[in-house]
């Protein structure tokens, strides 16, 4: 008779095929062994190694689902969807600068790019020896990137752009930048490399989230790009939305990685914490306590999992996506705020990492379409109205 496992309550270990699985025990090596043991005093120390990207690159996880030619592994999205998972496991910030390496970067180099732009940048980005960034928050009013003030204009050979974003993912460590900007009204994607005259990436400082991932402006002050730099295959937000729906898939599996980190920290800690008499773990409100969590990540693994499959079949619908983002997001904020307190005083030391995954979870929670962002994107969709 099959015993329940409280690790995969609903065996979805058996659902993956012998490719994927071995594409996640090389990710939860990978990041056990290499990327945990340093994550503590990233963190502390507001720092990114950027030997992580070449390690990732190694391993074939810098933009894993495109295909060989370009330097990539060419992996599906259920893998691309656990490499997510065991990386922010030990930490969001991790995996935010997987993602975007992969999916707000490679990506639209690959389905929008030239021919020339794609051999330029995919197999060094592939590496990890170039870096990537990806600009389309501006400081007022990011859920709506419609009304961007950055502008591109014609001039002889090229562009000229103007104009700055704000809270970019690895911005200050970037050699290349994709840049969305309005070309006569219409939003454009321009590749911008670094040493370009006009362009600077200063660094967010005193950030309390993502600590261990590095965040920056772009400033554009009359920078100078090529004609052959902008992406020639889309206009319009299609164009970085397009990158938004892989990202914003890989997070509804990474966010869940984070909580299942959560539940067998505090798992671990209530089988040995003994408080009036007894284990932590003999107690109700504990259990329920992790009864609930584990409840919610199974249920948020199965979503990512269908979303994935979806997407390897090519039927998706980007209001599936903003469901499971949304969905996994904020649960996985309540999982680590439950797990913090569950772990008392220790709770908030940087060595029992839960504080670390809440303090985290925050920015998850809002980058990529803010939680209520997704509500009215699914609200829209189920009632006709649009109420932004
Ligand atoms: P709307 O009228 O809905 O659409 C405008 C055009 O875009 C198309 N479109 C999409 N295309 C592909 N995929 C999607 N998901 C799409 N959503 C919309 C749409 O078809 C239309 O095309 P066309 O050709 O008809 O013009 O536009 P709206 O202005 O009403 O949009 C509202 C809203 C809220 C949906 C949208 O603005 C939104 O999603 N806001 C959230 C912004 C956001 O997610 N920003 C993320 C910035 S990047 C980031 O956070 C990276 S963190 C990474 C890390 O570190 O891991
Ligand atoms: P706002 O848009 O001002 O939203 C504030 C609040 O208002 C939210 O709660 C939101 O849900 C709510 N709200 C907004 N509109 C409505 C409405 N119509 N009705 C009701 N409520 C509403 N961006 C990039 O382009 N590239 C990156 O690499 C990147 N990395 C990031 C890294 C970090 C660490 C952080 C914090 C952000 C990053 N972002 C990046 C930006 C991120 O995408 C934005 O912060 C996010 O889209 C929200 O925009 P905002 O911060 O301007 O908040």
């Amino acid at each position: 008779a099959k015993t329940y496992r409280w690790e995969d309550p609903l065996d979805l270990a058996s659902r993956l095929s012998e490719d994927e699985r071995m594409v996640w025990d090389a990710a939860r090596t990978y990041a056990r062994e290499k990327l945990l043991p340093r994550v503590v005093s990233a963190f502390a120390e507001e720092r990114f190694d950027r030997e992580i990207m070449t390690e990732m690159g190694e391993l074939g996880f810098l933009g894993p689902t495109l295909p060989e030619e370009y330097g990539c592994a060419g992996v599906n999205h259920v893998a691309y969807g656990l490499i997510a998972r065991e990386i922010e496991a030990v930490d969001s910030g991790y995996r935010s600068a997987m993602s975007v390496q992969s999916s707000l970067v490679m990506y639209p180099i690959y389905v929008f790019g030239s021919e020339q732009q794609k051999r330029r940048f995919l197999p060094g980005m592939a590496t990890g020896e170039i870096i990537g960034c990806f600009g389309l928050t501006e400081a007022d009013g990011g859920s709506d990137p419609a009304s961007m003030r950055t502008v591109a204009r014609k001039v002889d050979g090229g562009y000229v752009l103007n104009g700055s974003k704000m809270w970019i993912t690895n911005s200050p460590i970037a050699d290349v930048a994709l840049v969305w900007a309005k070309l006569d009204g219409v939003i454009r994607g321009f590749l911008v490399e670094r040493g370009v005259d006009g362009f600077t990436t200063p660094k967010i400082e005193n950030k309390l989230s993502l600590r261990a991932s590095v965040t920056g402006e772009i400033a554009l002050a009359d920078v100078f790009v090529p004609e052959d730099m902008m992406l020639p295959g889309v206009q319009g937000l299609r164009g970085p939305f397009s990158c938004l729906n892989k990202a914003r898939y890989g997070i509804a599996w990474g966010a869940m990685g984070a909580a299942e980190f959560c539940l067998h920290a505090s798992r671990d800690y209530v089988s040995t914490r003994q408080v009036f008499g007894k284990p932590l773990g003999a107690r109700q409100l504990v259990q329920k306590k992790l009864a609930d969590m584990s409840t919610e990540i199974a249920l948020g693994f199965e979503g990512a999992l269908a979303l994935g499959r979806l997407i390897d079949q090519g039927a998706w619908v980007p209001e599936a996506i903003s469901m499971m983002k949304r969905n996994n997001c904020g649960k996985a904020l309540e999982i680590a705020r439950v797990a913090r307190d569950i772990h008392g005083g220790n709770g908030i030391s940087g060595d029992y990492h839960v504080i670390r995954h809440a303090l985290n979870l925050e920015t998850v929670n809002t980058y990529e379409g803010a939680h209520d962002v997704h509500a009215l994107i699914l609200g829209r969709a189920i009632t006709g109205e649009s109420a932004f």
